[in-house]
């Protein structure tokens, strides 16, 4: 997969060079290029916002500015992603579609965003993802493409060590994930529950289940549908 990144702060990016993902890179799994808006500038003071038409307060990013650069950057077959409060919610589910596209482009907007019309262009031409990353607002989104990109690249055959790994997170059944433990056993007056230790894995299974149901009852009830099992049925594992 490859991966382009448009932002004014390019540095913010630079976390999607360490760990799992910067492994990704050196094996060639994943092509990472993060360009500076400023590049596609004319003027001296290399400006990037203007005030609104209508009033109102803060600065809406230039059309002259981010046009030639999804010209450049973003062609036809990429899916343009805008991280935007404004978008439709970027779940588990969005991030297992994008997992099968081959070029994602993410257009980082500071300031109140950037001129609709910038986005209505591009998808003239080519699909493209208004997205959140939740019910909260972030000074630009540097942040929320970074989470995106993640749980995109995390699905990608080869990335995580173990490819079994992600098929039992959190959401991937439409539950939350329940506790984990590992050694000691006993740890400050505290024990790992005794089904563990048995070995009936069977029985294991069905705690684990229980305590998947437990955990979404009291965290997520907007999860589980009126019978009290996941909304979201399970997506059958790709090929
Ligand atoms: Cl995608 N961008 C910004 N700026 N704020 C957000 C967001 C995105 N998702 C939630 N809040």
């Amino acid at each position: 997969m490859r991966i382009d990144v448009v932002s004014i702060f390019p540095e913010y990016l630079d976390p999607l060079r360490m760990a799992l993902l910067g492994r990704a890179i050196d094996r060639g799994i994943l092509a990472v290029d993060v360009h500076d808006l400023r590049d596609w500038t004319h003027d001296v003071h290399r400006a990037v916002d203007d005030s609104p038409y209508g009033g109102g307060p803060g600065m809406v990013m230039k059309p002259q500015v981010w046009g030639p650069c999804l010209d450049d950057v973003c062609p036809d077959d990429a899916v343009l992603v805008v991280p935007t409060p404004a978008g439709e919610p970027f779940t588990q589910r969005v991030a297992e579609e994008l997992r099968n596209e081959s070029h994602l482009v993410f257009a980082c907007g500071r300031y109140e965003g950037i001129d609709q019309r910038v986005v209505d262009d591009v998808a003239r031409r080519g699909r493209v993802r208004e997205l959140s990353i939740g019910d909260y607002v972030l000074i630009g989104g540097e942040v929320a493409a970074i989470a995106m990109i993640e749980s995109v690249v995390r699905l990608i055959d080869g990335v995580l060590g173990n490819a079994a790994s992600h098929q039992q997170d959190s959401f991937s059944d439409g539950l939350l994930e329940g506790p984990s433990y590992t050694r000691p056993e006993h740890w400050r007056g505290l024990s790992v529950p005794p089904v563990l230790l048995g070995g009936d894995h069977a029985a294991i299974t069905r705690w684990r289940h229980e305590q998947s149901l437990a955990r979404t009852r009291a965290r997520r009830p907007d999860l589980l549908d009126e019978t009290g099992t996941a909304a979201r049925r399970p997506t059958p594992p790709s090929s």
